[in-house]
């Protein structure tokens, strides 16, 4: 048995090193990583170590931000950035009640999609009591309802190539010389599939008003406020965004803020 025991040991640690391609007949040549003063196993322990810290540091991305009970509403979604889209494309849309909106699923996906708001809400739904975190220092608590984003991509069927999910905005959020600039922003694929990545179409139990991001929002609860598009029109899966907008990933980010806002 003891020796069972230990041969096992010998084939685990061979495993786990990922050297399972070796011919293991007598597990010979591990034999030194049974003497603990030798060099090479402390090498390989500390290799191991920094692969469980790595692991760690993603599964700390995975974990959920906190819910609240709804006693913690104190005052409705406060309103920021683009509170009223100007565009005439919006306030098309928005006259119809967007009945003739869709949401666009493009990129690398082998199923493209053009899903109704009506799709959206027939898909399963998370409601989620989450703090709203501005970057510009005000919090606020609301109840999100919605369709995991996750599901929508496994709908789509995402491509083994991409990297991040890109959300287009219907909103111009900046006229400039060179045009108008549309509100955009991306997240990986890590908080893409987080299980409180929703696309948000109701706050506080009604249906999203126009100054939270009708018909259609992200919520990404790890992250500050600006990384949450609103007014989306379509998701885009994506192995790099240097060649948007300015590159940096975003409106903002483009304007100096991080495209990491993890708080
Ligand atoms: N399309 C769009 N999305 C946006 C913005 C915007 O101006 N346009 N502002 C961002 C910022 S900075 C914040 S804090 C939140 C505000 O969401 P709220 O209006 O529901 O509070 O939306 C984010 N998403
Ligand atoms: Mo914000």
């Amino acid at each position: 048995m003891p020796k069972f025991q230990l041969a096992r040991r010998r084939f685990l640690t061979a495993a786990s090193l990922g050297l399972s391609g070796l011919a293991l007949s007598g597990c010979d040549a591990f034999d030194f990583l049974q003497d603990r003063d030798n060099g090479v196993r402390n090498f390989l322990e500390g290799t191991n170590d920094l692969t469980y810290r790595a692991q760690r540091l993603l599964a700390g991305r995975d974990s959920l931000a906190q819910e609240y009970s709804e006693a913690d509403i104190r005052q409705p979604q406060r309103p920021n950035g683009v509170t009223a889209p100007d565009d005439e494309t919006y306030k098309a849309l928005l006259a119809n009640d967007f009945a003739d909106w869709r949401l666009e699923v493009t990129g690398l996906v082998e199923r493209p999609l053009s899903l109704t708001r009506q799709q959206l809400m027939n898909m399963p739904a998370r409601t989620q009591i989450t703090r709203h975190d501005c970057v510009e220092g005000w919090s606020c608590i609301a109840k999100w309802t919605g369709v995991p984003l996750a599901l929508v991509l496994d709908a789509a069927v995402v491509k083994p190539t991409a990297r991040y999910v890109v959300f287009h905005c219907l909103d111009t959020i900046e006229n400039s010389l060179s045009g108008e600039v549309k509100y955009y922003g991306s997240i990986d694929l890590i908080d893409a599939r987080h299980p409180q990545t929703i696309l948000a179409y109701a706050v506080n139990g009604k249906p999203l008003p126009v100054e939270n991001g009708a018909p259609l929002r992200a919520r990404v609860e790890r992250q500050l406020g600006y990384k949450m598009p609103k007014y989306l029109k379509g998701i885009e899966l994506v192995d790099s965004f240097a060649a948007m907008g300015l590159g940096k990933g975003g409106y903002w980010e483009d304007r100096g803020y991080d495209w990491y806002g993890g708080i």
